[in-house]
């Protein structure tokens, strides 16, 4: 009998519903997930990302400084479908002036990186024989219609600083967004 009560004992036990759950889940989405109105100026918005081109010509360090002072840094192309978004703007507005990027290999010459991120600069949109470090003194990357003849937009080296010719706009990208939702059980 007492085999038997044990038994059934625990058969209740097993058979109780047990929930485990948290009392609120936490889900991050990239980007602006729930749709909701930012106030982006002066920053444009051009297709994921948030750009403000900036008009003065300036070296590449003043450019950098003029960027933070907006809290952000110069643009960083982390894939080559945002460099052709942002020249198809430029293209699109007929501007082929010369932008300044966050990319650079001041760290170690000849080693390209984004300064935003310390990435490798690995692109299909450098113009012909660039870099090249003309000079030994370009390290400092921007874009532009790079050659007379140069149909697009395209990368190149260019000396960051005491140059009269390398005096160039710039594009600060804003920070990325993310959307944090929380979900809770109330
Ligand atoms: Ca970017
Ligand atoms: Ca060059």
């Amino acid at each position: 009998m007492l085999k038997f009560t044990v038994l059934f004992l625990g058969l209740v036990s097993s058979a109780q519903v047990s929930w485990a759950h948290e009392k609120f889940t936490i889900q991050i989405n990239d980007g602006n997930a729930i749709g909701a109105v930012l106030k982006s100026e002066p920053f444009t918005k051009i297709n994921e990302g948030y750009y403000f081109f900036g008009r003065e010509r300036v070296n590449w360090y003043v450019a950098y400084e003029k960027c933070r002072e907006l809290d952000a840094e110069l643009v960083t192309f982390e894939t080559d479908g945002e460099f052709d978004h942002i020249a198809g703007y430029l293209k699109a507005n007929a501007d082929r002036d010369n932008y300044w990027t966050s990319g650079n290999d001041l760290g170690s010459t000849g080693t390209h990186k984004w300064f935003s991120n310390g990435q490798r600069i690995n692109s299909m949109r450098w113009a012909h024989d660039q870099p090249d470090n003309a000079g030994n003194r370009e390290h400092c990357i921007h874009l532009g219609y790079i050659y007379e003849d140069s149909q697009r937009f395209e990368l190149n080296d260019r000396p960051c600083a005491d140059d009269a010719n390398s005096l160039f706009k710039f594009i600060c990208e804003a920070p990325k967004l993310e959307t944090i939702s929380i979900v809770v059980w109330k």
